[in-house]
This record gives C-alpha cells, sequence and structure tokens, in this order.
C-alpha cells in the first residue's frame, strides 16, 4: 500500500531528470531565480565591464519566464536574488573591485546607473521576470545565495527541502549557490536552459559536474521537464525506475 498520505500525494512530483529522476513535493520546494539582474543581461553593466557579451544570457529570459509562470500558478515558494552592493561600499571587498582591472569597476557609473550597487536601475531584475508583492528578494553581496544573507532561515520556516536553480551564471553565482545548498541538506536540481554563461562550454562543464558521480551536487533537467512535472498531475505512487550511471 501506498504509505503517502492523499493530501500531500497531490504535491508530489518527479522530473525526467539526470542522472535519475528528481522527486519533489511542490508544496516544500522553492523555485529560486539568481542574479537575472540588467548588469549581468544588458549592455553597460558589470558583465560587459568585465569583457564579456551579455547576449548570450537573453536566451534564459524565456525559460525562466516559463518557470516563473507554472511557479506561481502552482502557488510554489519563489526566491529572486540580486547580487550587490551597498553605496558605500562597505560590504565590497577591494579585491572584487580590482579583479580583472576593468576600465569601469563596481560603484562606478555607467548607464544603468552605478554598476552593482543596490537600488540603481542596473542591479534590479530585468523587466520580464520581475518580482510580485510576496515574492522575497534576496540581496547577496557574494557570488552563493547562502553568504551573508537570511536566506537559510527564510526556506527552513516554509518547510523548504527541494529547490528548482535557475538564473546566471551558470557556473558562477548558479553554482556557488548550490554547492552552498546542497552542504545544507537541499536536494537542487538545476533547470539546464534555464540556466546561462557567457561561456558556452563552462554552462555544459558546469552542468555535468552537477550530476556527475551520481549527482554529486544533483539533478539537472531541461525546462520542458521540469513545466510538464509542475503541472496539475501528481507524481504515479511508488518508485519510479531509477538507473543510476556515471555518464554525464
Ligand atoms: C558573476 C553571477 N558571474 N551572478 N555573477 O559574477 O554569476
Amino acid at each position: 500500500m501506498d504509505p503517502t498520505p492523499e493530501t500531500s500525494r497531490a504535491a508530489q512530483r518527479a522530473v525526467d531528470a539526470q542522472p535519475y529522476p528528481f522527486r519533489f513535493d511542490r508544496d516544500a520546494t522553492a523555485l529560486v531565480i539568481i542574479d537575472m539582474q540588467r548588469d549581468f543581461l544588458l549592455p553597460g553593466g558589470f558583465g560587459e565591464s568585465l569583457g564579456n557579451d551579455v547576449s548570450l544570457l537573453q536566451r534564459v529570459v524565456g525559460p525562466v519566464r516559463a518557470l516563473l509562470g507554472a511557479a506561481r500558478a502552482a502557488g510554489m515558494t519563489i526566491v529572486h536574488t540580486r547580487e550587490g552592493h551597498r553605496p558605500d561600499l562597505a560590504d565590497c571587498p577591494p579585491s572584487k573591485r580590482a579583479r580583472g582591472n576593468p576600465a569601469t569597476t563596481i560603484g562606478d557609473h555607467g548607464p544603468n546607473g552605478r554598476i552593482l550597487i543596490r537600488g540603481e536601475l542596473g542591479h534590479d531584475i530585468v523587466d520580464e521576470l520581475a518580482p510580485l508583492p510576496g515574492e522575497p528578494i534576496l540581496d547577496k553581496p557574494g557570488k552563493g545565495a547562502f553568504y551573508a544573507t537570511d536566506l537559510e532561515p527564510m526556506l527552513r520556516h516554509r518547510g523548504i527541502t527541494h529547490l528548482l536553480v535557475t538564473g546566471v551564471t551558470t557556473e558562477v553565482c548558479v553554482h556557488t549557490t548550490v554547492r552552498e545548498a546542497n552542504d545544507r541538506g537541499f536536494e537542487c536540481l538545476v533547470v539546464e536552459d534555464a540556466c546561462g554563461s557567457y561561456f558556452p562550454e563552462f554552462h555544459e562543464v558546469a552542468l555535468r559536474m552537477i550530476r556527475a558521480q551520481g549527482g554529486i551536487f544533483g539533478w539537472t533537467a531541461p525546462s520542458g521537464a521540469v513545466l510538464a512535472a509542475l503541472g496539475d498531475r501528481p507524481a504515479p505512487a511508488g518508485p519510479l525506475s531509477v538507473t543510476t550511471t556515471n555518464e554525464v
């Protein structure tokens, strides 16, 4: 007999993921959207100041938007993060400002205001993914969303155990956050096409690193598979067929 009570059975979902199906309870899962800020996605911001082609990140907006709509429709917890610093830069390590010796750096003036500074236009999330009232916006000074923030108690208070992780960039803030979450016991699925990098090869390898060794940091799946799982139909009762390989 299936031991899961009928009330929670309705929330059970399974994603066709790698390295094996990712099972989660919609009510105990948060959609985490990492740093979809103008400063990373649009010209004139932090990403471009480091010499990157920011247009490469635009393709992430559509899949994240679809997931955001599905998560809202399902009443799930949604957390938006923003990387940035206080206007007085007191929380910005001097090493971070100097890194790469850019012509313009954190705190300098750009077309969207001071680069990577809280309250400036460039620091905010792109219009297409604007948070709704009630969706927490987490300002973080580092790459990881758990470092020097209240993300962990925010998730624990809501009974969140599983994360669907999206955003930019795959190998920097997404990866750091997933590693931090993994060490705290959260189960993470990284949505492949809802993450992006200025370096497509880094994106691919970063995803492989997450799901290698039987899912050393978590799972990966395309947004289509996640969207299919977020709908109204619960996962079938009983174990899913699980074949774990070391293929990445
Ligand atoms: C970077 C981020 N790449 N959000 N930040 O510096 O990944």
